[in-house]
């Protein structure tokens, strides 16, 4: 089986992008092996401080992201970094072709009780003249994207990846320490009876969307026409990756609770990595009303409502909206 590095060498022209998204996967090792220490080594739980979203940093979510910021900071590649944990963007080489956004911890709520949760990424080209810590040079359309993925802390530790031409899964060997081709060109499935969404959230929701979901759960005798399942596991790369795999509607859409925050995910290092994926993959990404990837992003850390998956079920969603 095709190691990452000898994978990329074959379908990958760029030598600085190959050396990326290597250290990327490198460090995603490190970061499933603290996963697996957790209590062990006493980093579950609160870190005692908020991010610049406001939120309650997990010791892993800060342990994935300085694990992340250092080891890309250490490789010429990359000009700078921007991370759901960091403030501002982190200038590293002045001269390295790539930006590099992340999410460290995506699903972060998951880690003290043992549930999946993930690391994803974005590699944007740096515009040229730009320093790393200039927020402006990463506030680039997600359909600019050079390569996304993530990696999956699951049963088992799986990268996903696309450089623009198709979707490959890798699996870690944790025996030899690398992370193994498993599958080529993935393909979501275009119809699906599968959603994906936080029903506790239903009275903040659009009436277009409350209607859509009440159609979904009328089953066999609504306008849908079929009997829908859910799932719902609070870790997007969760969802994402069994979409991926068996196809299915991830939603986190617009709710009314703070107009000034179209939606929960973030556009930059959230949607649009797993956007690329995904229309990578034959589905399809919207806000119910545009295409996520034509999105000017406005801020690197801007929230954005987010519906995607299985090309069928998402035309039927923006039909909703239309
Ligand atoms: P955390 O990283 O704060 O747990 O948030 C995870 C997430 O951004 C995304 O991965 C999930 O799909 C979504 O939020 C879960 O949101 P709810 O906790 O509101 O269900």
């Amino acid at each position: 089986m095709l190691r990452l590095r000898t994978f990329l060498q074959q379908h990958c022209d760029n030598a600085e992008l190959i050396d990326v998204i290597d250290q990327l996967a490198v460090t995603c090792k490190d970061i499933a092996h603290q996963l697996t220490l957790g209590d062990l080594a006493g980093i579950l739980g609160s870190a005692e401080q908020e991010n610049v979203q406001g939120e309650c940093q997990k010791k892993l979510d800060v342990i994935a992201n300085d694990l992340l910021k250092d080891s890309l900071a250490a490789l010429p590649a990359v000009r700078g970094i921007a991370s759901e944990e960091e403030p501002d963007p982190v200038a590293c080489n002045k001269n390295g072709a790539y930006l590099v956004l992340f999410d460290p911890l995506d699903g972060s709520s998951n880690i003290d009780i043992n549930v999946t949760v993930g690391t994803i990424f974005s590699i944007l080209a740096a515009p040229e003249g730009s320093h790393g810590s200039d927020e402006a040079a990463y506030l680039q359309p997600g359909n600019q994207q050079v390569a996304a993925g993530y990696v999956l802390y699951g049963p088992s530790t799986i990268m996903m990846l696309t450089t623009g031409n198709g979707v490959y899964s890798f699996t870690l060997d944790t025996r030899m320490g690398e992370f193994l081709l498993m599958k080529e060109n993935i393909q979501v499935p275009a119809a699906t009876a599968e959603f994906a969404i936080n029903m506790s959230n239903q009275r903040f929701w659009l009436p277009e969307m409350q209607q859509y979901v009440d159609d979904l759960l009328k089953g066999e005798t609504g306008p849908l026409g079929k009997r829908y399942n859910m799932r719902w596991v609070a870790a997007m790369v969760a969802e994402i990756h069994r979409i991926l795999t068996r196809g299915g509607i991830f939603l986190y859409p617009f709710d009314n609770r703070d107009p000034a925050k179209p939606g929960k995910l973030r556009l930059m290092y959230e949607a649009n990595p797993m956007s690329m994926l995904m229309e990578q993959a034959g589905g399809r990404c919207s806000t119910a009303s545009e295409a996520i990837m034509a999105i000017q992003p406005q801020g690197i850390h801007q929230r954005v409502s987010v519906v995607m998956g299985s090309a069928e079920e998402v035309s039927i969603v923006e039909q909703y909206h239309h």
